[in-house]
């Protein structure tokens, strides 16, 4: 197995090294492909491997680790007689206590594309790996945890770029806000994006839903149809081999239906949406990593039924340029745009020249990733 194929590179090397020396124990490297309750199964440099977190990592919790997720690379600790990363296995393999080999039998060329079935974990009898450290990530999802604490939660980790799927058919997933919302949860995470409005067989004008949200996205909504193929061409030209994407998007939006596609067949679930309100049954249960055939790595994940983005980049700014441009004009340095004098965004507002649901979006957002950063403050965490 190629690691490289998924995405690895030499500063991955270098952290693996950095974890060996303070743990003083040998380690290698994996990727998480997907996450079964607490195990999670790994691509290594010597097939794939189940692996659940050590002790000492559980115990690091309480500081700033955080469990892995799909798309984190791990140093793990592979049981006895599973390969070496520089391919120096320990010949044969030395049998588990149960007589079968500790490790799974090398996956076919086909499990490239469908790698862990929903069977996956746990199917490895033989060894389980110890994941010791997640290695630091570059491109990250994360979002508010649902729930009355404000705690992040790490969604996919080491991604290049998000497909932020919406479906234009006339259900109520879709909306300016919502679009401006999965921006800056991509743009927090240093993550780029593209917008995917699906379903547009089911609407009259999807050119002119381009239009509006490509204008709320920096220029990047793609009209697409998974079930007619429009567009397909299109997403598949921003694919690059080696990089690591992401689908997001609410439940029933067609994320799994658009993964098909792009896989040329069905690898993964999809379901049909309730009749009466176009809203999805969550279908897809758990994220997994899928191998495109052209080599682009593809998160599938489960439909977010809340989003609120976690601060971690600081760049909400870039998700409103307008207001951003406006609010220098403002006599505050800090104004919060609400009843400060001279407040330039304000004016604007009352001249016509920024849509007020922008502002309300904008202080909306402002708000919640406020209230994210007052709790992550030391003396607010347990
Ligand atoms: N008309 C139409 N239906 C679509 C399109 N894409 C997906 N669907 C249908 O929408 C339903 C939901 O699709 P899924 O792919 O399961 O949606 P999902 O976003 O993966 O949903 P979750 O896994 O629940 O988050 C299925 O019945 C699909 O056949 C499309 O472009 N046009
Ligand atoms: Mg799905
Ligand atoms: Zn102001």
């Amino acid at each position: 197995m190629m690691l490289a194929d998924y995405g690895y590179h030499a500063g991955i090397e270098h952290a693996v090294r950095s974890v060996a020396e303070a743990i003083s124990r040998p380690v290698v490297c994996g990727r998480v492909v997907a996450e079964h309750e607490k195990i999670y199964t790994l691509v290594t440099a010597s097939g794939m491997a189940d692996a659940r977190v050590s002790g000492r990592f559980r115990r690091d919790l309480g500081a700033r680790a955080e469990y892995p997720v799909v798309g984190d690379w791990i140093a793990v600790r592979l049981p006895e007689g599973t390969a070496a990363p520089d391919g120096t296995a320990k010949a044969g393999g030395t049998a588990a206590p149960d007589g079968e080999p500790s490790r799974r039998p090398a996956a076919p060329a086909e499990a490239d594309l469908a790698m862990p079935g929903p069977e996956g974990a746990g199917a490895s009898r033989g060894g389980m790996g110890t994941i010791e450290a997640v290695l630091p990530r570059s491109g990250v999802i994360i979002r508010r945890r649902p729930g009355p604490r404000a705690r992040p939660q790490a969604v996919a980790a080491n991604v290049d770029a998000a497909l932020l799927v919406f479906a234009i058919d006339g259900g109520r997933g879709y909306s300016p806000g919502a679009v401006e919302r999965y921006v800056a949860l991509c743009l927090e995470g240093g993550v780029d994006y593209l917008l995917l409005l699906n379903k547009s067989d089911c609407c009259s004008c999807p050119d002119e839903k381009a239009r509006e949200a490509s204008a709320l996205a920096g220029a990047r909504a793609i009209p697409v149809s998974a079930t007619t193929g429009l567009g397909v061409e299109r997403i598949r030209e921003q694919l690059e081999a080696c990089k690591t994407y992401v689908l997001l998007g609410p439940s029933g939006v067609g994320k799994s239906t658009t993964l098909n596609l792009l896989c040329g067949e069905e690898v993964a679930e999809t379901a049909d949406v309730r009749h009466r309100d176009r809203r999805g049954r969550h279908a897809t249960k758990k994220r997994r990593m899928l191998r495109l055939p052209e080599g682009a790595l593809v998160i599938d994940t489960p439909g977010l039924r809340e989003l609120q983005p976690w601060p971690v980049q600081g760049r909400l700014s870039e998700v409103f340029p307008d207001v951003a441009e406006l609010a220098e004009e403002c006599r505050f340095r800090d104004c919060a745009h609400g009843e400060e004098p001279a407040c330039a965004v304000r004016a604007a507002v009352e001249r016509g020249a920024l849509d007020p649901r922008r502002l309300e979006s904008y202080l909306e957002l402002r708000r919640e990733l406020d209230e994210a950063v007052e709790a992550e403050r030391p003396s607010h965490r347990r």
